[in-house]
């Protein structure tokens, strides 16, 4: 399919492999193995490669494709926009129509307490923005000391510099000298890896006491800001037990620690909620958002400033020297207003909360409960998770990680379907336009590629 004067795949990766450094890759790996597959074009959940195959993307692009793919309404908004004014900056006290109004809807989407709002183009400089306005604010406060930051391990926050140390990914730290002095990670709320004998409520108690602990550790005199994802996404789907976020709120509230929820995936209705944080009751004082805000179709990213931040800003005066040049894009805003404007319109939302979500869980627990690889699936809304374990009676991992769950990877990608490894757990993100039917597609290609995993281990 596609355009049939476009180069075939070997052709493709002849040219593209040479010249393109592509994210996140060994490029030895990729070099011997001739080259990248070709997506070509998308529809609904599925994209078509070079070579004419049909794939369920089960991963929204990466977490992100919230409408699905083909929405001309988002297309429509750009070319409009871009006729009408492509790019204007917001700096020196000038702003435009479109990044205007969306502000104004994203403060009505959000929690209470968050009424204004930054602009970037990614997650990662919206968390490199979260920093530098914490300790721009903790010094307009004369808390010139408030500078530690506390995240949580398999915590992904971005790539940049600011980012990868606010980040919990050993592997990325340990390349690049990072992180920087004044980021520091306690234990993630993953029960099923870290939870022992205790029952995921008492572990999920402790897991919050350890926050508590390593701000009395440092002085909370020292400390600025506590951010986590309410679900953590790239870290594995890790869903918290229900004890842990009120108590991690209220040990911020207790010490004067900023309180930060990144919502870059669970934002845009991942979990059935506008909001991760509407799912938890969370009032985060600062609250990064991207990909879901225009369904990936164009960068964009959004840190909405809680108002005790916002007002000391505007009580204090004095430039805040940092913004983008594409900081209010009108193209992004534009689709973004359209992204929000599909959303609420075709109620995913809703569908996710009510039918979707419930759908996949249930389907989730029925397929793989007694799998023999299988040690436990999770699910909120359209975020899910299946753990592939040596040993299910005994929580025991594979000895070398990751290696399962990148076979088990492979299978799917020879069934056309994509659904990542995180070490050795299978998580999925689909489009919240996902039907039952899809739902059953996907998960009837995942059940085939983990018998076929479970086979290659001699475990069927
Ligand atoms: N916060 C969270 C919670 C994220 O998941 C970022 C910030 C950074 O966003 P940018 O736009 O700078 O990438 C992310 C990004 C994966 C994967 O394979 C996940 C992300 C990015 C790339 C790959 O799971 N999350």
């Amino acid at each position: 399919m596609g355009n049939s004067n476009a180069p075939r795949n070997a052709d493709w990766a002849r040219v593209h492999t040479p010249h393109h450094l592509p994210p996140f890759t060994d490029h030895k790996a990729l070099a011997e193995e001739g080259g990248s597959r070709v997506i070509e074009r998308a529809e609904d959940i599925y994209l078509w490669d070079s070579e004419g195959h049909r794939i369920l993307d089960g991963m929204a692009g990466l977490w992100c494709v919230n409408v699905g793919y083909g929405r001309r309404e988002l297309a429509d908004a750009a070319h409009r926009q871009m006729l009408q004014l492509p790019y204007y900056n917001t700096f020196f006290k000038t702003a435009t129509p479109p990044v205007m109004e969306l502000a104004e809807k994203l403060v009505e989407l959000t929690p209470k307490g968050l009424n204004r709002v930054f602009f970037a183009n990614s997650g990662s400089e919206a968390n490199d923005t979260v920093v530098r306005l914490v300790r721009h604010y903790w010094n307009l406060k004369g808390a010139h000391r408030k500078k530690t930051f506390i995240s949580r391990n398999y915590a992904y926050h971005g790539s940049t510099v600011a980012a990868v140390s606010l980040s919990g990914m050993s592997p990325m730290h340990e390349q690049a000298d990072l992180p920087l002095p004044g980021f520091v990670h306690v234990v993630a709320p993953y029960w099923y890896d870290f939870g022992g004998d205790l029952s995921p409520e008492e572990f999920g108690h402790c897991a919050a006491q350890a926050v508590e602990e390593r701000i009395l550790e440092l002085g909370a005199d020292n400390v600025a800001a506590f951010i986590g994802e309410p679900i953590q996404g790239a870290g594995g789907v890790i869903v918290p037990p229900d004890s842990y976020w009120p108590e991690v709120q209220a040990i911020c509230r207790r010490h004067d620690v900023l309180f930060v929820a990144d919502e870059v995936i669970c934002g845009f209705g991942r979990t059935g909620h506008w909001f991760g944080s509407d799912l938890y009751g969370l009032e985060p004082d600062l609250m990064p958002m991207a990909k879901g805000i225009t369904s990936g179709y164009v960068p964009l990213s959004a840190l909405m400033v809680g108002d005790r931040i916002a007002e000391t800003l505007i009580e204090e005066g004095g430039e805040f020297y940092h913004g983008f040049t594409y900081s209010g894009h009108p193209v992004a805003a534009a689709v973004a207003l359209a992204n929000i404007a599909l959303i609420e319109k075709e109620g995913l939302i809703e569908r996710v909360r009510d039918d979707t979500g419930p759908y996949l869980r249930q389907r989730l627990v029925e397929i793989f409960t007694d799998h023999p690889l299988v040690g436990e699936v999770r699910a909120v809304g359209l975020l899910g998770a299946i753990e592939l374990v040596d040993d299910k009676e005994r929580r025991r991992r594979f000895p070398k990680y990751g290696e399962v769950g990148g076979r088990c990877r492979d299978h799917c990608f020879r069934r056309d379907l994509i659904i990542r490894a995180v070490r050795d757990t299978m998580v999925m993100a689909p489009p919240l336009t996902i039907t039952r039917a899809q739902i059953d597609e996907l998960l009837g290609l995942a059940h085939e590629a983990i018998d076929a995993t479970a086979r290659d281990l001699g475990k069927m």
